[in-house]
């Protein structure tokens, strides 16, 4: 009985350990250690077996399977960190890097010209104490016209064709919208801009379907006109530089009254006449007038007590004059070979 199961601790030490030879890598390491030392292996199940032998016999036979048992786990273990020193070897040999080659070039990118210029526009208005405020792109009719005194049948209407997207929703065509959600929230005094994304229905050389605008409003007792050009004549001396002339002009649009365009002299000839300013000498960059009390008595502001000026500046306008583009088109190719100047 014993010397029978002697033979067996030796059969399954000689197949083991023929069979180790084999073992190359991870996966057959693991059915190795199965094979002969999971719980079903062929080390267990001699010592199953070892239970039908004598009292006696036991203690000798079953040091040998625990001995069998310490070699087949060292084999095993040292042929598993086999592998791994191979394996480490290889990768620093695959991974070994030529120092001397010169370094890959990184191109930093640069943000947009015109993000660049509504920066620069958006820092000069909170430099005067304005907040920025911003909204959705996508209105109802009544926050982009009716409570901007722009009624259903108003011939300036036309002015901005507008893209709807359905029933009662369009992309707003200006920020406007914006500046009546503050007044509705927030009791004056209100110093707002309104930066962002606007769309009308227009394309050519100096109009893009979708453009940038800021607006601001400017709400207290006792604002006047004269606030209105201090303003904006400063905003324009900072834009273009202080020796740059500025002029309002009296204009029309549904939300001001009185209103007026401001024109600066022009960027390309200083003031002479030239191609790019229709030979005037002028050019136009913004407009703006006094809120008209329909627009006040819609976000229940009092009319009587409250006054306050509002105005709207053209980003890609005055990205186009600031850096002499041509074609506002140019700004939303995405051509890197244009891109890159900024
Ligand atoms: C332009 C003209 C303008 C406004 C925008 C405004 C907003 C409210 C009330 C009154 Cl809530 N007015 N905005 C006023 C005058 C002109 O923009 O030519 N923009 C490019």
């Amino acid at each position: 009985m014993i010397e029978e199961m002697m033979k067996k601790i030796e059969a399954v030490r000689d197949e083991a350990m023929k069979e180790v030879a084999f073992v190359s890598d991870a996966g057959s390491a693991e059915k190795w250690r199965v094979k002969y030392l999971g719980r079903k292996g062929a080390v267990p199940a001699l010592l199953t077996e070892m239970g039908s032998l004598e009292a006696a016999e036991r203690p000798v036979i079953g040091r040998q399977i625990n001995d069998l048992k310490v070699v087949l786990t060292d084999e095993i273990e040292r042929c598993i960190g086999s592998f791994a020193k191979m394996g480490q070897e290889s990768a620093i040999a695959r991974e070994r890097i030529d120092i001397t080659l010169p370094g890959r070039v990184i191109i930093p990118g640069n943000r947009h010209p015109i993000r660049q210029t509504m920066d620069y526009v958006v820092d000069i208005f909170t430099g005067m104490g304005f907040s920025v405020f911003e909204g959705p792109e996508i209105e109802s009719d009544y926050y982009n016209f009716e409570a901007l005194n722009v009624p259903k049948d108003h011939p300036a209407r036309d002015m901005q064709d507008t893209f709807y997207v359905d029933g009662d929703s369009l992309l707003r065509t200006h920020t406007s919208p914006v500046q009546i959600h503050v007044m509705e929230s927030h009791r004056p005094p209100v110093f707002m801009i309104a930066p962002g994304a606007v769309y009308r229905r227009d394309s050519d050389v100096s109009h893009s379907p979708m453009f940038y605008q800021v607006e601001g409003l400017m709400v207290d007792e006792h604002i006047t006109f004269k606030d209105l050009k201090g303003v904006l004549t400063t905003f324009c001396r900072k834009v273009f530089g202080e020796k740059h002339g500025v002029r309002f002009r009296p204009s029309f649009f549904p939300f001001t009254e009185p209103s007026a365009e401001v024109d600066i002299s022009c960027v390309m000839c200083g003031g002479t006449g030239c191609r790019v300013c229709k030979m005037s000498g002028w050019m136009e960059i913004l407009g703006c007038g006094m809120v008209d009390p329909e627009v006040f008595k819609a976000v229940k502001y009092d009319p009587k007590k409250l006054t306050g000026f509002a105005f709207g500046v053209g980003i890609d306008r005055v990205a186009m004059l600031l850096y002499g583009i041509n074609d506002i088109r140019l700004f939303y190719e995405n051509d890197l070979r244009f891109l890159e100047q900024f």
